[in-house]
């Protein structure tokens, strides 16, 4: 059962990602129906009026009723799939009553995150690839990527943030195109320079989300990940309040020197 559920679109870990599955589940559930209906009737048709029982065919070319039927119970399917799934995505965009804010800037190839409000308010960090993945991941290195843990999926700095909370991102690019995604969040935005995208989470189960990269942005695309961890708002508060003073925003990336931006 396991296995068959790996087929299945993932739950994902907040509440806009469960909104989300709820509605992917009910649209399925109507496909698999009228799937079920139509193959169903195709298969009897076939069997019964098979020639060799001698079915002679109906010679009417046109019914009135009939076209009015099969316009108007799809038309109403239709809509009974659309008022949920247009519910989902105003809710999907509705940034408004956030309790707070943090602003994501996308880089070649690493991830800049700033705390804008609350007792987070001048937090501010890189994140990018962590020192062990990048060294594997030179052709003649010395360390196998078998070796490394979360080869390529983890960061030096990953983004901290609380669960129950609902969390407005702001989202922008200093260079090209990137594209901010966490699969078990249920969305992804481009980061795109000049111009900021909102979207928001609220994180149910702490725990570790890991995404990457999902807009080609140039050579190391593959090699900026992005890392979640979630904590209850008592631990992000421990967080914060070792954090707010040592900020390493001048942290090199993945152990090459880099000019501040
Ligand atoms: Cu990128």
């Amino acid at each position: 059962m396991e296995g068959f559920r790996a087929l299945n679109m993932p739950r994902g870990a907040t509440v806009m990602s469960e909104a989300v599955y709820d509605l992917h589940m009910f649209v399925l559930t109507i496909c698999i129906i009228i799937g079920i209906v139509v193959f169903g009737v195709m298969a009897y048709s076939i069997y019964a009026h098979r020639k060799s029982r001698g079915v002679v065919p109906a010679k009417f070319s046109h019914s009135n009723a009939l076209e009015v039927v099969w316009t108007v119970v799809p038309f109403a399917i239709l809509l009974v799939m659309a008022v949920p799934a247009v519910r989902t995505l105003l809710a999907l965009e509705d940034t408004s009553a956030a309790e707070m804010t943090v602003k994501v800037t996308g880089y070649q190839w690493f991830w800049e995150y700033e705390y804008m409000d609350g007792d987070a308010e001048g937090v501010a960090f890189y994140s990018s690839l962590d020192r062990r993945s990048d060294r594997a991941r030179g052709l003649r290195s010395d360390l196998s990527p078998r070796e490394v843990d979360n080869y390529l999926r983890e960061v030096d700095n990953p983004l901290v943030l609380p669960t129950d909370t609902r969390i407005r991102f702001l989202l922008t690019s200093n260079d090209v195109i990137h594209s901010w995604w966490v699969p078990e969040f249920g969305w992804k935005k481009d980061t795109i320079p000049g111009f900021i995208n909102e979207a928001w989470v609220e994180i149910k189960e702490p725990g570790t989300y890991r995404g990457a990269c999902a807009e080609l942005c140039g050579r190391d695309h593959a090699f900026m990940p992005v890392v979640v961890v979630a904590k209850e708002p008592e631990d992000y508060r421990q967080w914060v309040a070792g954090r707010s003073d040592t900020s390493d925003h001048g942290a090199t990336v993945a152990g090459r020197e880099r000019e501040e931006p």
